[in-house]
Order: structure tokens, then sequence, then C-alpha cells
């Protein structure tokens, strides 16, 4: 039977960066604060969200089985400077996590090689992203690092730069003392965000976030977010990329995470012009590709909005015209911000 120290060497072959093991419970506070976060609507149009929220709450309404999580982390920390792109405002600006090769493939290999090691003597299920699970509190029960006050999962060793994903097991392991909390007194994540998404220290209003408003957001970006958008077409790196703890972290290893050239900073007009074809062909493996051709060009619209690059006119007058309604609203208000461009600005707390 494999124990512990076993599967964190196999798990280290396979490139994880960080592994811990945790009981199938999240605490009672990280309990409520996934009933507060939805009582609140932060989760805005993700209704997927709430709709299997008793097993979000308690691994094992998932999972019945299952004694013990093995949480694990791979690195994706950039070797360049991640906010370097937004100074390119006749670019866009995809976030650092989608510049590479899409990372519930790789993760989701990688444990499953791993499961099989120990599929011999238990039974195994595995989980990236997706499933109804709370990755970021289980992660810091099992040691990994602790949720910041940007809400992420950030490691002493590797910063705010952890892909997360586990491993549900009825194999018994003995558990890892959880991480404490070394936020202290720095508040510079919530400090960083462009649209004020932090109501308080350890909360976000997902409506209020970029990386909502451009990949999960259905429909037109309100109005109010749209400035503060910038060329942030794809994501957001901003509360992550000035967390302190990113100076302990060597860049990722993984190859396949590594940074595609044609998806670092490319020309608006050319992403203007994509249609669906072309839009599955350039954004193969990717994870762009789940949002699909219109929403994609929607968020590229905004960003000529905020150009203020005259020979991008031309490019969203042909946006105003396009089939798809949400994509003609975004060109059209691109369109008549060129014409009269307000500064880029940020967004002022609601409270
Ligand atoms: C939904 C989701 C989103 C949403 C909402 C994010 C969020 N913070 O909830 C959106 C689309 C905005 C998003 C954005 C991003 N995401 Co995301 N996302 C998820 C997903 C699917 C679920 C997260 C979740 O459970 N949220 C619900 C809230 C309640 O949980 P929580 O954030 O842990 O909140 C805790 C506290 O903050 C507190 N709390 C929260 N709200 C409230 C409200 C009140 C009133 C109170 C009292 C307490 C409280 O209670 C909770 C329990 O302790 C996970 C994958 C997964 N299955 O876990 C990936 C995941 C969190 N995302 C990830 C990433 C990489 C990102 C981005 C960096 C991508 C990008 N560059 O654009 C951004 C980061 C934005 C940010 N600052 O969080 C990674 C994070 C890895 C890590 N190191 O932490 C994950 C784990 C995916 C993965 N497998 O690697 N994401
Ligand atoms: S990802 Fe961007 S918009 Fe979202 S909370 Fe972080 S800094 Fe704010
Ligand atoms: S930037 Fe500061 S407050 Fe935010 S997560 Fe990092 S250490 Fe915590």
């Amino acid at each position: 039977m494999p124990d512990k120290t076993a599967i964190a060497a196999r798990a280290k072959t396979l490139g994880f960066d960080a592994i811990g093991f945790a009981r199938p419970t999240l605490t009672p506070a990280q309990a409520q604060g996934l009933r507060d976060h939805l009582a609140a609507n932060h989760h805005g149009a993700m209704h997927w969200m709430a709709t299997r929220a008793d097993q979000r709450a308690d691994p094992r309404a998932l999972w019945p089985d299952a004694v013990t999580i093995i949480s694990l982390g791979l690195s994706y920390a950039p070797d360049t400077d991640p906010l370097a792109g937004l100074a390119n405002r006749a670019a866009g600006n995809i976030s650092v996590y989608a510049r590479g090769r899409d990372y519930h493939d790789i993760i989701k290999g990688k444990l499953k090689h791993l499961a099989q090691f120990i599929a011999r003597d238990a039974a195994v299920k595995v989980f990236v992203d997706t499933a109804p699970v709370m990755e970021k509190p289980l992660a810091q029960q099992a040691g990994l690092g602790w949720q910041g006050k940007h809400t992420n999962l950030v490691s002493r060793a590797h910063g705010s730069w952890l892909f997360l994903g586990e491993i549900f097991t009825t194999l018994a392991l003995e558990p890892d003392p959880p991480a404490a909390d070394h936020c202290g007194t720095c508040h510079a994540c919530l400090a960083a965000c462009p649209t004020a998404a932090f109501p308080a220290p350890y909360q976000l209003d997902a409506r209020r976030c970029i990386s909502y408003l451009t990949i999960e957001h259905p429909g037109p970006i309100p109005e109010e977010f749209r400035a503060a958008i910038g060329n942030r077409i794809y994501g957001c790196d901003d509360c992550l990329a000035v967390c302190p703890w990113n100076k302990f972290a060597s860049a990722g290893r993984e190859q396949k995470l590594h940074h595609n050239p044609a998806l670092v900073s490319p020309a608006l007009d050319h992403l203007a012009c994509l249609d669906d074809a072309s839009f599955r062909a350039l954004f193969t493996a990717s994870p762009v590709k789940r949002i699909g051709r219109d929403r994609f060009v929607r968020n590229v619209a905004i960003a000529i909005g905020n150009s203020a690059d005259p020979a991008l006119t031309d490019t969203a007058r042909a946006l105003a015209s396009d089939p798809n309604p949400v994509v003609a609203e975004a060109g059209a208000w691109a369109a008549a911000r060129l014409a009269s461009p307000a500064p880029s600005k940020r967004v002022r707390p609601t409270k």
C-alpha cells in the first residue's frame, strides 16, 4: 500500500510542484463562506455554483466513501512581467494562465497517472476545477498554502501561481496541518483591482471581477466596467501579480504551459476579424476556446474601444455590423468611444 512519502515522490516525478493531504471536510467557517457568497449573489450568472452547493460545502456529500483528499498544485509562474502586456493598447492581453495549453487537460492527465499508482490499493476519483469541489479551502486544509485576501491560494514557495487539482481516495492517510495565513497587514491585491471587486478582504464579488466579466458573463458587459477592463480580453492577473509572495516563486517547469507566442499581445485588429473557424484554429488546446468566438470578439471590441487608437475606428465600425447582437453593441460602443475617448479609469468601490 503506498504511503505519503511514496505518493509525494510519484507526484514530483509527474511534475507536480506541491502536494498535501487532508480529511474530506471543510471547516464550518469555510462552508459558511460559500453560503454567504451565494446569499450575496457574488457568483453572478454562475448558477452552477449554487445548484450543487451542498456537495461543494461537504466533500463527503460528493463521495461518501472518501477518507482522504490529496491536494496537488502545479506552478504556472511566468518568467516575464505578467502585467507587461497591459501597456500595449493596440494588442489584447490574455491572462497568464491561458497563454499555454489548457491546464485542465494537463493536470487531469497527471492526476490520472498518480491515481493509478494508488488505485491498486484503494478507490480513487480525480477532480480539477469543474467539479463541485472547493479547491482552495481544501488546499489550505492540506497545507499547500492559505487563501489570501484576493481569495486565491498563496504558497510560500510558489506565490499566487498554483493551479489546483485533487484526488479523493478511500485510502486512510495522515492529514497534514492546515497552512497559516501570512497576508499580515499587506493589502496590495485589494488596492490593485481595477474594478474594486473585493467588498472586503477575503471576499470577491465575481460580478465586478474582470475575469468573470470576460470569461463567464454572458451578454453585454455592464458599461460601468468597460473602461477599467482596458485591453484585458480574457481573464485578469492584477491581484495575483502584485502579491509579494511571488518573489519566492521560480518559473513554472511544465513545458506545455509555456506561453504560445501567438497568444502574447495579439493584435486587436487581427482578433476582431476572427470567425468561428479561425477562432477555433487559433485557440486549439487553449482554455480560451471554451468561451466561443462571439464572447471573445465582444471582449476584443471593448479593448478596441479602450485603445485610443484612431487606426482601429474602421475595425470597430465593422464590428458594429456583426450578426451577433452582443458583438455589434460592443462594436458600436467602441466606435463611439474612439470618436470621443474618455481617459481609462479605475472603478470606485460601491461601498
Ligand atoms: C468560480 C471560480 C472563479 C470565479 C469566482 C472566483 C472566486 N474567488 O470565487 C471567477 C470567474 C471570478 C474566477 C476567477 C479566477 N480564477 Co477561478 N475558479 C472558480 C472555481 C470554479 C470555484 C471557486 C469557488 O468555489 N468560489 C466560491 C467562493 C465562495 O469560494 P472561495 O473563493 O474559496 O471563498 C472563500 C472565502 O473567500 C470566503 N468568502 C467568499 N465570499 C464570501 C462572502 C462573504 C460575505 C463571506 C463572509 C466570506 C466569503 O469563503 C470561502 C470559503 O473560505 C475554482 C475551481 C474550484 N472548483 O474550486 C476556480 C479557481 C479558484 N480559479 C482559479 C484561477 C487561476 C482564477 C483566476 C486567477 C484566473 C484569471 N487569471 O483570470 C481568477 C482569479 C480571480 C480572483 N481574485 O479570485 C484557480 C485558483 C488557484 C489558486 N492558486 O487559488 C482555481 C482553484 C482553479 C484551479 N483548479 O486551479 N474563478
Ligand atoms: S482578477 Fe482582476 S478584476 Fe478580478 S479581483 Fe483580481 S484584480 Fe480584480
Ligand atoms: S497581495 Fe498581500 S494581501 Fe493579497 S494575497 Fe498577497 S500577501 Fe495577501
